[in-house]
This record gives C-alpha cells, structure tokens and sequence, in this order.
C-alpha cells in the first residue's frame, strides 16, 4: 500500500539547500546523509544566493542521481517546473506556495505530494486533494527557516495521529537527536531535519544517530 511505503519513507526526512551547507560542500553533504541512513531527501533551494536555472538545475539533477544510488525517494520543495523537467519522486509545498491541488493535477497521481500544514483544518484540505504525506511543525524554534510559522510542539502531532490516524505525518523544526523520541511517540512517522545534519561536524554520523534511535522507536 502506497500509504505504507510513505510511512516508511518518511522515517528520517533530510531537507537541505545549498544555503544550508555552510562551508561545507553540499554535494558531500547530501551523500554523508545517505550513507548515514536517511529515508528521503527533499531539495529546498531557499533563502540567499540559493541557486537558480542551470545552475539550480545540474545541482538537483547530482543529487538525483545520488538519491537513486542509495533508493531514496527524492521531492522537490515548491518547484513543479524543475520536479517535472527532472522527473522527481514527488513535491513539498507548503501553504504560501502553489496550491496543491493544481500541483496534485500537474504532477499526475503517481509523484508523492507533500503538504505543510499548521492544524487539523489544513490536514483535512490537504487529505482531500491527495495528499501522500502532511509535515507539521515548526514544533520547536528554529532558525533555519526565517519565515516560519509559530510553534506548534508535540501537542498537534498528537491531536493530528489522532485525527487522521492513516495520514502519514512527518514533524520538522528545530528537531535534534534529544527530541525524536518524543516526537516518534506523539505518533510521527518520521522527523524532518535540516540543521541536525546539514550543520553537524559530521552529517553521516548524524544521520547514522538519529536513523539508530527513530528505527528503535518505529520498530
Ligand atoms: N519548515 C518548518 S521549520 C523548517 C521548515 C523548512 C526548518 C527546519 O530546519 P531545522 O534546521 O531542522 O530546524
Ligand atoms: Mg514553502
């Protein structure tokens, strides 16, 4: 069942850009985190000097490719146009973002649809135009994304398993090794992590340690 397959693959939820990669080469980022055990790879090319045409272009399509290598579904943040022209596993839009029922209707049913939502209103909207996943949070403070919404905390990932008990649900905001377990136990499918990784000394074995404890909790 696909829901199934989206359950799993949320488990660990890496979302990078090449403005989260600090001095560190992206690229090398993203495979330390795939060797380290990540379970899906979102690309979300944001905030300043993020890259653009071509150049945002052969970047997704290296890190595709790397994500084919270790069998890892790969979504696009918010860019039907570069999803479709790379043929991408799926897209993560957000509320601000293209409405996702026109980007349900312009990726096709088969492409993995992911919604941000902030409450139970926005998971039920989100479930009715086919969504394969909702992300919840930020559920601690972050400062990674400018722009985010205000703290949601374990509580409504709680109220939304509850709700929703089949919607696959991933948390992500300021999440680090010390809360996944309770962010596991309020009945997420996974944890989505930027910063836990992308800016760790070393993103593989942070991957590798957050992948340990999430897959003893979800066994
Ligand atoms: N959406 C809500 S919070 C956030 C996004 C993209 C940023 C999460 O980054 P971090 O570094 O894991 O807190
Ligand atoms: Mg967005």
């Amino acid at each position: 069942m696909r829901n199934m397959e989206v359950k799993k693959a949320l488990g660990l939820y890496f979302v990078m850009g090449t403005p989260n990669s600090g001095s560190q080469d992206p690229l090398a980022i993203v495979e330390a985190a795939l060797r380290g055990g990540i379970t899906c790879f979102q690309l979300r090319e944001k905030g300043s000097n993020a890259l653009e045409g071509d150049a945002l272009l052969g970047f997704a399509k290296k890190c595709q490719a790397l994500c084919r290598l270790y069998r890892v579904p790969f979504i696009i943040n918010d860019d039907v146009d570069l999803a479709l022209a790379i043929n991408a596993d799926g897209v993560h839009v957000g509320q601000d973002d293209e409405q996702a029922d026109s980007v349900r209707q312009r990726i096709g049913p088969d492409k993995w649809l992911g919604v941000s939502t902030h409450n139970a209103q926005e998971v039920q909207l989100a479930q009715s135009i086919g969504a394969d996943y909702v992300g919840l949070g930020p559920i601690y403070p972050t400062s990674t994304k400018l722009d985010a919404s205000a703290v949601v905390g374990t509580t409504l990932v709680k109220e939304i398993h509850t709700a929703f008990p089949d919607m696959p649900i991933v948390a992500i905001g300021g999440i680090t090794l010390a809360t996944t377990g309770s962010i596991i136990q309020a009945g997420a499918d996974g944890v989505a992590v930027v910063s836990a990784i992308a800016s760790a000394k070393d993103p593989q074995y942070a991957a590798s340690d957050l992948s340990k404890t999430i897959h003893s909790l979800l066994e």
